[in-house]
Parts: structure tokens; sequence; C-alpha cells
């Protein structure tokens, strides 16, 4: 394998296109693909297509000093790093054709010594998977160099970047690096390390795979037993932000917080690729996920039976729409789903929605009429019964006055001493 000098990013999301630029400024040669013209046409204007802190600088200095640029179509390469959607489907298993229709770009170009890496959150095996995938169309090519063909070095690499940190973390956090070789794992390290400070960690790519799914499937678990303590609490008629308070005094407990359900696109979603791989053994990860799911609805119930020993016309407050604190990110939050529940089964209820990191209310909210967007004052002194479902910074410096004369409920105990 000669040196790797030139790389092929795959997919410019999220993680894609910060990936792309750090590589580039760090002196390599990169090619960013997409299958969207606009993303690809806004990279080679030196522009990010959606906001994250510093990697405007990034893009727009490695795309004026000609070591960036985008295209539709896969280059020719050294290096391939892919960074492509795996949502899952009806079933809930992983989709896993845009890491298909990546590997469908990359195999024409192949000659034998390059090194493929997948970056997307993926179930065990699918790096397997696009191997094979990859050898179905190029017979001529092997993943080990048996039978004297030429070898392609594969490997997994997850991300577990924090949005609103991606340029800090991409270069401070350790990495995991599976090889599907112990050869295509060094490879892959020697890459990563052009711009990674942290620890790089070498193993097999199925326990790459599944160390980014348990790490996200064991805050989903320890989350809902938080969420389960905050209904059985409720049901004794105690303080679940004080019970939880407490028991942390023990030099071994450490339970994670309550809140209205597990909102973005990471912890809510990969727990069930473990499910779909092993359904009669992952008891608990499934459990978590049904806990943490069912959340949501319990907290419109509460909403509702408010409403209905209240006189008639009180409006509801409804405090926070984000998937969790101090971001605008609304992607699978559970504030949103509460909202639209409350919306239709209470059709004659004002809400007003109170959110500070949003100038007009999501689609799915939009088309029902008695759902307002308004600022805390407002909204607090219209509304008889009051649901916080976010605990922004915004939130808890305000002073929420008045509070005593209205039917209060705080899911993420922003309230509690
Ligand atoms: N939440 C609670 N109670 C808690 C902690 C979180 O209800 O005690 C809720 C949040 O409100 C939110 C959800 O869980 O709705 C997820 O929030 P988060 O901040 O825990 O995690 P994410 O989804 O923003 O990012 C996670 C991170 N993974 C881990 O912490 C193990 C991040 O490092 C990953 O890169 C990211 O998933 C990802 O891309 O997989």
């Amino acid at each position: 394998m000669t040196n790797i000098e030139k790389v092929a990013v795959i997919g410019l999301g999220y993680i894609g296109l910060p990936t792309a630029a750090i590589l580039a400024t760090n002196g390599l040669q990169v090619v960013g693909v997409d299958v969207n013209k606009r993303t690809v046409d806004s990279v080679n204007a030196g522009e990010v297509p959606f906001v994250e802190p510093d990697l405007g600088a990034h893009v727009a200095g490695a795309v004026s000093q000609g070591k960036l640029r985008a295209t539709q179509d896969t280059p020719k390469a050294d290096a391939y790093i892919v960074a492509v959607p795996t949502p899952f489907r009806a079933d809930r298993s992983a989709d896993l054709s845009y890491i298909e229709a990546a590997a469908r770009g990359i195999a024409p170009q192949l000659e034998g010594g390059e090194l493929i890496i997948l970056e997307s959150t993926s179930p065990p095996r699918a790096t397997r998977h696009m191997g094979d995938y990859i050898l179905s169309l190029r017979p001529d090519l092997s993943l080990d160099g048996s039978d004297g063909r030429p070898t392609i070095h594969l490997a997994h690499c997850p991300e577990r970047v924090l949005p609103g940190r991606v340029m800090i973390e991409l270069v401070t956090n350790d990495r995991v690096v599976g090889g599907v070789t112990p050869e295509a794992a060094e490879l892959a390290k020697g890459l990563y390390s052009t711009f990674c400070q942290g620890e790089i960690l070498l193993t097999d790519d199925v326990t790459a795979e599944m160390a980014k799914l348990v790490e996200n499937s064991y805050r989903d678990v320890n989350i809902a037993f938080a969420n389960e303590l905050s209904i059985i609490s409720d049901g004794l008629g105690i303080d679940v932000w004080e019970l939880i308070r407490l028991a942390n005094h023990h030099p071994r407990v450490n339970i994670l917080q309550p809140g209205p359900g597990v909102g973005g696109h990471c912890i809510a979603v990969d727990p069930w690729f473990i499910v779909a791989e092993a359904p009669e053994d992952a008891k608990l990860i499934r459990t978590a996920r049904q806990v943490n799911d069912a959340k949501p609805l319990w907290v419109v119930d509460k909403v509702i039976d408010a409403l209905e020993s209240a006189p008639l016309g009180t409006e509801v407050a409804v405090l926070g729409l984000a998937f969790k604190a101090n971001i605008d990110d609304l992607r699978e939050s559970p504030a949103i789903e509460i909202t639209k529940m409350i919306a239709q089964r209470a059709p004659e209820t004002v809400l007003n929605v109170v959110e500070p990191h949003i100038v007009q209310l999501p689609e799915q909210l939009r088309e029902h009429e008695n759902v307002k967007l308004t600022d805390l004052t407002v909204g607090l002194k219209s509304s008889g019964v009051v649901v916080l479902l976010v605990d922004h910074d915004d939130f808890k410096t305000a002073e929420l006055t008045d509070l005593e004369s209205k039917f209060v409920i705080d899911t993420r105990g922003i309230l509690a001493v």
C-alpha cells in the first residue's frame, strides 16, 4: 500500500463534511462526495450547508487552498471514508441501502491496496456486508489477500462526536478502530493519526460496531431506569429528584436524570440495531427502549388529567421543544411528540409554546390551530397548566413566577431544589 495522499469522503453530512475538512486542513488531498448537488455546490463555494461552530472556517480554508473539493461522482483515491445515513426500517432493522450505494460508487475505482473505512453507525457485521458487497461487484479483489488477488483493506471507525463540539471532539476524542484484518486496522490508525490527538484503540470490525451501539444503549438503559423511577415515585407521592439526589450519595450509585422521553438521532435509534440482531437475548435493551418511548404518553396523560379538573378555557404553557437543553435541534424530540398529542387530544385548548431557540413552530405543529409560539412571560401569564419539557438555562434562570396558582408538570426537575 502506498502512502495515503488522496482521500474520498462519501456523504457530506454532520460527520462526513467535518471529517473531510479536518483531513484537508491536515495536508491530505480530499474529495467530498455527495448525491445532493446543492451540498456539492455549497462546499465548492467554501460554504457549509448546516450550523456547526468552526466548520465554516475549515471548509473555506481547505477549498481556497485547493485541498478540498466536492463532487457527485466517486473518484479514484487511496482511501475512502463512508459516512452515510443508516436509518432503521419499519421493522427496526437497519437500512443499509445508503452504504450499498456508496459501495457501488467505490467498487469500479478500486485497483487493490486501497483502504475503505465505514464511519456510519452500523449494526454488527455491516462492515463485512459492505466488503462482501464490493467483492460481489469486484470478484477480482479480496479482503485478506487470499488466492493472491489484490487486497482492499476494510475497517470500521465509529464517530462519537457531540454536535456543537464536532471540530474539537474530532481532534480530542479517543477513537475505536476495528479492522477486518489487523493490517486494515493499522492503516486506518495511520490515517486518523493525521488529525486525532486522542488515543486510537485497535480492535476487529464487529467489536468496533458494537462499541458505538453499546455506548448509546448504556445511556438509554440508564435513562430508562430514571424514567421508570419517576413514574413509580409519582405513584408513591414522592419527589423523584430528591430520591435520585439522595441515592446518588452512595459511592457506587450514579442514577441519570428522568425526562419527558429520549430524543435525538442516536440514543433512541442505535439500541434497536442490537435488538434486531439479537431479538431473544437483548431483553433489557428492548425494554429500556419501550420504557423511554412510553414516557411521552405518560406526560400527555398527566396534562389531560390536569385539564379535566381545570376550569373550561384553561390554557397550557409548554416550556421547550428541543430534544435536550440549550440547543435548537428538534430532531426526534419527545417535547414535539408531547405537544402534538396534547394538541390532538385537547383541540379546544390553547397551547402556548415557549422555545427561545426557534423563531417559528416546526412543521409538525403548524397544522394545529390551537398551538402558538410565544415568549415565556406571555406563555406563563395566559396559562393555568404548565408543562416543563426542556431544561434550557433560559428557563432555569428566568423567574418562574406565580407557579403556585397553576398546575405544574415538571418533567426535567427544573423546579426541584
Ligand atoms: N437524557 C435524559 N436524561 C439524562 C441524559 C439524557 O433524559 O440523564 C435525554 C436527553 O434529554 C436527550 C437524550 O437523552 O433527549 C439524548 O441526549 P444526550 O445528550 O445524552 O446524547 P446525544 O444523543 O446528544 O449524543 C449521544 C452521545 N453518546 C453518549 O453520550 C454515549 C454522543 O457522544 C454521540 O456521539 C451521539 O449520541 C451519537 O452521534 O451517537
